[in-house]
């Protein structure tokens, strides 16, 4: 029943081309969103999940950065909306990126469907490989194989209490004024303080000032975390680019990723916790380790990382946190004194990073505990819908409703 449900949201929130992942509160493309988007595709229409990414990519810069938000036509209901970004381009797009989970997204199509589609395969690879590049290039200057967040949107993870030290050095004091448009859609209990808004909008201002440079604006920015997610996920994306790069028999390419993934399994090692037993992001302008288990800290089995020791402290966290909430992962650790349930990255499930964590799991061989992650992902979407995301105590729904990522996640793995 919840199938057939899920396949009409889908088809409901298709724009042509692409997927908005909620018609009221994001009526536009997101990156990551149309990523997830196009495997609940593949489970029933393998032409128009391979569409939903071609799309995407249609939007790349010519430096090979892939932006957050494609404006295909304008809509009131979003701010900021493409005036604000100004970004020049055709189609107008943001100025920032989000986690690049779709090499992982891509190889899995190509998995599914075989040689049929390998001219889509050979024309989007180079697409992958220059934005992969784009990472590397700007978002790691000095080589340490992490991925620096210039903007918290671009974590995906967006009012995470990991940036609340880091984003004191933004200076938010003057914001030219502005009209939020998501608390009017939704409970402002939900979603990012006005001090978190005010921050969002002045570094938005700041890389608009430099021109959407963005060698510039990496050297300059108040806000520089080195966000464990991105780096997990940029990890993972790259293992499976190098799949795609072998298969495809792109040599040099599969040499320069196989570099990169030999320097981010050393690199990730930055954002090992010790005292806490956990991975954490890091303010890369002071050093300073944030100190929080989020749900990203439980990343880096989909990183594919294996450290006995590190794994049997995160499965550790996970049982501790298990036996705490009912439904697994809550964004922040329920332990935390700033855990709120219902307030977004800071307490709600989101389906997409179960999906992850769960993948992660069953492939470095914690079968059990992945499964603990599915059958909550599935319990939520049966008993609450569609929404964007969970309180992990209750199950109550929080955020939009009819979510396309939700949708996808319950086809292709929850439900
Ligand atoms: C949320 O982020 C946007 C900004 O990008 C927003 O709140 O306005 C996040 O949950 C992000 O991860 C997601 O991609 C986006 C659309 O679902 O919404």
């Amino acid at each position: 029943m919840r199938d057939e449900e899920a396949r009409n949201i889908l088809i409901a929130n298709d724009r042509g081309g692409y997927t908005v992942p909620n018609g009221r509160v994001y009526p536009f493309q997101w990156n990551w969103d149309s990523a997830f988007v196009a495997l609940g595709f593949a489970t029933f229409d393998r032409d128009r999940a391979w569409v939903e990414i071609e799309t995407l990519f249609k939007a790349q810069w010519t430096d090979g950065f892939l932006p957050h938000i494609v404006f295909w036509q304008d809509d009131p209901g979003y701010f900021p909306g493409p005036e604000r970004w100004a970004s020049g381009t055709d189609p107008l797009t943001s100025g920032i990126t989000q986690p690049p989970v779709a090499a992982t997204v891509v190889r899995a199509l190509w998995d599914q469907g075989g040689v049929a589609d390998r001219p889509r395969l050979e024309a989007l690879f180079p697409k992958l490989m220059a934005w992969h590049r784009w990472f590397w290039r700007y978002r790691d200057r000095s080589g340490q194989g992490l991925v620096v967040a210039l903007h918290p949107w671009e974590t995906g993870r967006d009012n995470a209490p990991e940036w609340d030290r880091p984003g004191a050095a933004i200076d938010a004091s003057d914001v030219a004024p502005y009209v939020r448009r998501d608390t009017s859609h939704l409970d402002a209990s939900m979603r990012p303080t006005a001090l978190e808004y005010d921050r969002y909008v002045a570094l938005l201002d700041f890389g608009r000032e430099r021109g959407w440079d963005h060698g510039r604006i990496a050297a300059e920015n108040p806000f520089q975390v080195a966000d464990v997610g991105l780096t997990m996920i940029l990890l993972r994306a790259d293992r499976d680019l190098l799949a795609l790069a072998e298969a495809l028999g792109r040599q040099d390419d599969a040499s320069d990723l196989r570099e990169r993934i030999a320097l981010a399994e050393q690199g990730v090692d930055w954002l090992w916790n010790e005292e806490v037993g956990a991975y954490g992001s890091r303010d890369l302008l002071t050093g300073e380790p944030s100190g929080f288990i989020t749900s990203a800290s439980f990343l880096s089995f989909y990183a594919g990382l294996k450290h006995p020791d590190r794994d049997a402290r995160l499965l550790g966290h996970l049982d501790r946190i298990g036996a705490r909430v009912r439904y697994l992962t809550p964004s922040l650790d329920p332990a935390d004194p700033g855990f709120d349930m219902m307030r977004y990255w800071r307490g709600p499930v989101w389906a997409v990073v179960n999906y992850m964590i769960g993948q992660g799991l069953a492939e470095t061989g914690h079968g059990a505990m992945a499964e603990r992650v599915r059958r909550d992902t599935r319990d939520l979407i049966q008993t609450s819908g569609f929404y964007e995301a969970f309180d992990p105590t209750s199950g109550a729904p929080t955020g939009g409703d009819d979510f396309s990522w939700t949708a996808a996640i319950w086809l292709c793995w929850a439900g």
